[in-house]
């Protein structure tokens, strides 16, 4: 019985690895089927929305964030959100002629309602993982960086938040809440105060009347790699990050308009 059931098992690989070694022969000889005439499958559009590139390298905000979270996150994530704002968008007419994805989400009730909740997603996706990049910092290896908050924004924190340390505390313990996936945002809202805000999913501020200035991107994918499922630990480890002379420089422009 037992001899009878490994020689049926012998049979059985060789038969598999037959039937490999053929199908690679059929995929790379001259018995592989031709190729689907190209017009069965027209490219994904490739505009108008364009994945920016880091503003550094992979590396260079590790420890704080590794680069291997930092290739999927930007390469595969955020490329993703601007690919399927693309289809979307090549959907409408009445869209050709935006191309900032932040007049988009201001006005969401003007996009057509079947590709609304598309760009609600994926327009949000990209604008946030936009800002979220242009407001890390790679630190500086000697540590001799001064990084803070600087001139009327350094002032607003204070008055609207209580301090840094006070609005570090509260995004984290924000962060620390917020049940599944969304972004814990620093925003100036419709009074031109300071506020935090946490948001579900990839919603932006913009799309309620707020200006964003900084968000904490808690979704798994920004940091199970290194954190896994302490989140706790990667909101602490952001701060280590956080380029706040462009925020402040975002800040003063914003109030300025
Ligand atoms: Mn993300």
């Amino acid at each position: 019985m037992l001899t009878t059931r490994r020689q049926a098992l012998k049979t059985l690989t060789a038969a598999a690895l037959g039937s490999t070694a053929l199908s690679q022969l059929s995929v790379f000889g001259q018995t592989a089927a031709p190729a689907a005439p190209a017009a069965a499958t027209p490219p994904a559009p490739t505009g108008p929305f364009v994945l920016p590139e880091l503003p550094y390298a992979y590396d260079a905000l590790e420890p704080n964030i590794d680069a291997e979270t930092m290739h999927l996150h930007h390469d595969k994530h955020h490329a993703a959100y601007v690919k399927n704002l693309n289809i979307a968008v090549a959907k409408a007419p009445s869209l050709a002629k935006v191309t900032n994805v932040d007049d988009l989400l201001k006005h969401l009730d003007t996009v057509p309602e079947e590709i609304r909740t598309t760009v609600r997603n994926n327009g949000g996706g990209h604008s946030n993982h936009s800002l979220f990049w242009q407001t890390l910092l790679p630190l500086n290896r000697d540590g001799s960086v001064i990084n803070e908050p600087k001139g009327d924004f350094a002032k607003a924190i204070d008055a609207d938040l209580g301090g840094l340390d006070a609005l570090k505390e509260a995004m984290s313990k924000q962060g620390a809440a917020l049940f599944g996936s969304g972004w814990i945002w620093l925003v100036i809202d419709g009074g031109k105060k300071l506020n935090l805000m946490p948001m579900p999913n990839q919603d932006s501020p913009i799309s309620q009347g707020h200006y964003p200035l900084f968000g904490i991107d808690v979704w798994e994918h920004a940091y199970y790699l290194k954190y896994h499922n302490v989140r706790a630990d990667y909101l602490k480890a952001i701060w280590g990050v956080v380029n706040w002379a462009f925020i402040s420089d975002r800040y003063a422009t914003a109030m300025k308009g």
